[in-house]
């Protein structure tokens, strides 16, 4: 039997953490009922509750491959996430685990989705596993367990994702000012400057709102891909997007009218930050106004109205609901703990700094309400895949097989 040697010392209390299973050769299904008849022999995890199994398309990866069997069991236990970890993969190498292409075919995949204790983002483990809410059949198989779970990196529960996914248009947002970039730009009472940065700073947050950067990233990450960019996001910047900056409301009606359009035609959309509501409304502070904005209070004041405002989600014509599916933040969101609901954090309140309250501004109007997909990897290599996938997997619900 495969466990721990010793149970670590730890602190954490006895609570449910959900572990996804996936398998994708020949004998999948045999696989997965040896191992979840495995699990349940393991010291330290009691085995409470498993889903029934799903055959589902493979998502991402080299094509060709088998289709999957996935299922999702809920085990009790008061091991660390660490721990639990070094379980899973014990048990993984056990069922001849290899490890030679990104997302291929695998003989046991046993990934942590969530934990109740709280999420972790320590030493290459992230719990909610990154992609989670973008993953449907996981979500159907814990939500037959546990609908209420909560999903910490979204603020939303299991069953509230499902809904949003079920119901939401297919467009998605991806945040450009979390994904490290070789420029930054630093936000001052007088507007904002670019600085130079290192391309694999992963260390500080990015100091700039470059235009054409931002609208390039989002041009590379949809070229010849399932999913289109909005034209008319290249007139926008962030601090615009946040009402920092004035914008011409015409601008802002076409954007959301060019966004219903291309819905409406079916296609499968990427954008940047919308623009807040304040700002497509009229409420902009005057051009004329020259004075230098508060950048600390109007920053936290262009948190737009709740999500469930008909002004927030409807198009300015009568129209579908305009709602994103998924939000998608890159690696720098993790370290700014994007998640945590006494945010600024670190970065913010030790600095005291103007860039701490823009990625605060930018955070809160993230989590309006809309499933979180974590990038974590810092490999700007592999960012497209995980773009062009995440929407896919929203719709793979699979087949019941038990
Ligand atoms: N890692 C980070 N967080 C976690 C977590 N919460 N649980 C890291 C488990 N692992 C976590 O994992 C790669 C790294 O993920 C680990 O070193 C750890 O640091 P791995 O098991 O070695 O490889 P992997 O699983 O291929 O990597 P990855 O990128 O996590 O893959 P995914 O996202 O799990 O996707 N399509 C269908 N239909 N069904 C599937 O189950 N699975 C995948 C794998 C792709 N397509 C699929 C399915
Ligand atoms: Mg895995």
């Amino acid at each position: 039997m495969t466990s721990p040697a010793e149970k670590p010392s730890s602190t954490f209390p006895s609570r449910l953490v959900a572990v996804g299973l996936g398998s994708n050769i020949e004998n999948a299904e045999e696989i997965l009922r040896a191992t979840l008849k495995h699990l349940a022999e393991q010291h330290f995890l009691e085995l409470e509750a498993i889903s029934r199994l799903r055959r589902t398309r493979p998502i991402g990866g080299p094509a060709g491959q088998l289709p999957y069997m996935n299922a999702v069991a809920l085990l009790r236990t008061t091991l660390s996430p660490q721990a639990i970890w070094d379980v899973l993969r014990a048990v993984e190498d056990r069922f001849g685990r290899t490890r030679e292409t990104r997302w291929g075919p695998r003989s046991l995949d046993l990934d942590i989705l969530l934990d109740e204790a709280g999420p972790v983002c320590e030493d290459g483990l992230y719990v909610p596993h990154p992609r989670l809410a973008a993953r449907r059949f996981f979500l159907e198989a814990l939500a037959e367990l546990r609908p209420q779970c909560w999903h910490f990196w979204s603020g939303l529960s299991i069953g509230r994702i499902l809904n949003i996914l079920r119901e939401a248009p297919r467009w998605i947002i991806v945040i450009p000012e979390t994904f490290p970039g070789p420029r930054a730009v630093t936000s001052s009472a007088a507007g904002l400057t670019d600085t130079a940065a290192s391309p694999t700073d992963l260390t500080s947050p990015p100091k700039s709102a470059n235009l054409e950067e931002e609208n390039s990233f989002l041009l590379r990450l949809t070229v010849n891909g399932p999913l289109t960019a909005l034209p008319s996001d290249l007139s926008l910047g962030l601090p615009q997007r946040l009402g920092l900056e004035p914008v011409d409301e015409e601008r802002v009606i076409l954007w959301w009218k060019e966004l219903e359009h291309q819905l409406r035609e079916g296609q499968n959309v990427a954008t940047a930050l919308p623009p807040t509501i304040s700002t497509w409304r009229g409420h902009v502070r005057s051009a004329s106004s020259q004075a230098a904005p508060n950048v600390f209070d109007s920053l936290l004041a262009a948190t737009p109205p709740k999500r469930d405002s008909r002004a927030n989600r409807d198009s300015p014509e009568r129209g579908i609901v305009l709602r994103p599916r998924l939000v998608i933040l890159g690696p720098l969101a993790a370290r700014w703990e994007f998640w945590s609901s006494d945010f600024p954090t670190e970065t913010a309140a030790s600095s005291h700094s103007e860039d701490g309250f823009l990625h605060q501004a930018l955070l809160i109007r993230v989590r309006q309400g809309t499933p979180v997909v974590l990038v974590e990897t810092s490999d700007p290599k592999e960012w497209p895949d995980h773009v062009r996938t995440a929407l896919e997997a929203t719709e793979e619900v699979g087949t019941l097989v038990s």
